[in-house]
């Protein structure tokens, strides 16, 4: 735990499509935050919390370790750590409308595509190999999940798998690498989430201040 159990901890991305979204939903939540850009922490100077700003894929394994009490995270990283570890003690306490995109499958344009049986015996590479394993079975088909970080839509063209599965938000990508998508597998937008793990008595208190300045936040923006 860290030094101070009755301040609150907030996980945000660092540097990414979620960081500039995060930072301002906590200014309109009143949140004034005392560092700037480059620092890995930052003291909140008007309430009693202190935000880190990490890789977005550590914030949901921060909160279930009760590191950080909340975070903001795209719905799709959380999934993916729920289907690696069984029950983690995290939820959802808000949708935040904010980086909406889907995981989708796609497929070389002039491949055939005759629906899910298409994948039966073939490879699909993914940054998200539970999710997309998941849906797998969920279709009753089955195929050789490739898992890999980055520069998922070069596999086709690598020859490292013919299916890609990957996040979509304008569908540029998709169509500057000669692929299309063909099925959608989860859509994501970013969420706050909450430690479910015991917490102090005032940290408790002060996460549903937080918890309630959000939601105000939100409501206004509907
Ligand atoms: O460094 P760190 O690990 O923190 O960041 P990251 O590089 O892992 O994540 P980042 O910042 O790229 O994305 C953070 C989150 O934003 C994702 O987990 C999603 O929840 C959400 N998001 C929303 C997206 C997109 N839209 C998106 N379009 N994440 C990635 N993309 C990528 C996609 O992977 C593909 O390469 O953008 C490309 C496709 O975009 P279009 O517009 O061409 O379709
Ligand atoms: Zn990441």
């Amino acid at each position: 735990m860290l030094v101070d159990a009755d301040r609150l901890h907030i996980a945000i991305q660092k540097n990414g499509r979620l960081s500039d979204t995060s930072r301002e939903l906590l200014k309109d939540a009143g949140l004034r935050l005392q560092n700037g850009r480059n620092a890995l922490t930052a003291r909140v100077e008007n309430f009693p919390a202190d935000i880190m700003f990490v890789r977005d894929d550590d914030i949901p394994t921060f909160v279930a370790d009760g590191v950080c009490e909340f975070g903001i995270v795209g719905g799709n990283v959380l999934e993916e750590f729920r289907l690696s570890s069984g029950e983690p003690a995290v939820e959802v306490v808000a949708p935040l409308g904010t980086a909406r995109c889907s995981l989708k499958l796609a497929a070389p344009e002039a491949s055939a595509w005759e629906g899910p049986q298409s994948l039966e015996g073939q490879r699909i590479a993914t940054s998200y190999p539970r999710i997309v394993a998941r849906w797998l079975e969920e279709q009753g088909v089955t195929a050789t999940v490739v898992k890999m970080n980055g520069a998922v839509e070069l596999a086709p063209r690598l020859r490292i798998a013919p299916f890609i599965c990957d996040l979509v938000s304008t569908g540029a990508t998709l169509e500057a690498n000669g692929l299309k998508a063909v099925a959608d597998v989860y859509d994501s937008e970013a969420v706050l989430i909450r430690t479910t793990r015991p917490i102090s008595d005032a940290a408790r208190a002060q996460g549903e201040a937080l918890l309630s300045r959000i939601q105000g936040v939100l409501t206004t923006k509907d």
